[in-house]
């Protein structure tokens, strides 16, 4: 017996495997795909939270881009102990943001939350302490990072904080590979079948494309960031912060 909100999305053979989405199917179980898939989910929010308790300044705005069911924005909201902030959380599929309003509403809290439908490459970044990029940029053309990356750094406080948590992959096959058995036998630990990953994969093969750290690193210092360091990784699922 399943609970309806189990990821049984890729349990049956597809004829053709779609291109995934974030539709009102992959919403209704998204809490328990994004745990059983990546690696160190929960951490990461938890740092989030952490993080913005030190970075978020006073009067500023905090930007959650890609935020699906507003799990780093609710972190965040835990987390703020500056007054007179406002968090911004943004995402392009409206099943997600009709079901992350309802979350944020859920629960209470000091710092004001707005959940806006939209693309994050067209919101204007303000006066802004704090912008989470969780497991989002992966999802934008690859020849649009840098400009999305330049765009938040212009709109950063000096001080101000990104935390881009990313897939990544290496330029060193042999790790690679090693990397993505390790994720995959993760996921199989998991209760996902051998048949769930492989559809899964090929679901996300052109949606999703990851780049290797090193590049990652490359464009954030291109963007301006003056520090930048990996703080988490699990096989091939990192976080890094950026300080302007
Ligand atoms: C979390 N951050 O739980 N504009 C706006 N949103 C987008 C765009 C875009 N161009 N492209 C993709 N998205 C979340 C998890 S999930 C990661 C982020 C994953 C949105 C997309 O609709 C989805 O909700 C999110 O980015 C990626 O902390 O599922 O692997």
């Amino acid at each position: 017996m399943h609970d309806s909100d189990t990821d049984l999305i890729y349990s049956q053979a597809h004829k053709q495997v779609k291109n995934f989405t974030f539709d009102a199917q992959v919403v209704e179980v998204f809490p328990d795909m994004i745990s059983r898939s990546v690696p160190g989910y929960n951490t990461i929010i938890d740092t989030i939270g952490r993080l913005s308790q030190h970075f978020v300044q006073e009067n500023s705005n905090i930007y959650d881009l890609g935020c699906s069911l507003g799990a780093a924005t609710l972190a965040m909201r835990k987390g703020i102990t500056a007054s007179n902030c406002k968090i911004i959380g943004v995402d392009n599929s409206s099943d997600m943001v009709k079901r992350c309003k309802m979350h944020v509403d859920a629960f209470k809290g000091n710092t004001p939350v707005n959940i806006i439908e939209g693309n994050i490459q067209d919101i204007k970044i303000e006066n802004a302490s704090m912008v989470v990029l969780n497991f989002t940029l992966q999802f934008i053309e690859k020849s649009q990072r840098q400009a999305l990356l330049n765009t938040i750094a212009k709109g950063l406080n000096p001080g101000g904080l990104l935390v881009l948590s990313e897939k990544i992959s290496s330029d060193d096959n042999v790790i690679d590979d090693v990397l993505i058995d390790l994720h995959h036998s993760f996921k199989r630990d998991n209760g996902y079948s051998e048949l769930e990953v492989a559809q899964k994969r090929s679901a996300l093969e052109k949606v999703m494309l990851t780049d290797s750290l090193e590049l990652h690193k490359e464009r954030l210092a291109q963007a301006g960031f003056g520090h930048a360091s990996l703080w988490f990784q699990c096989f091939n699922f990192t976080s890094l912060i950026a300080i302007k």
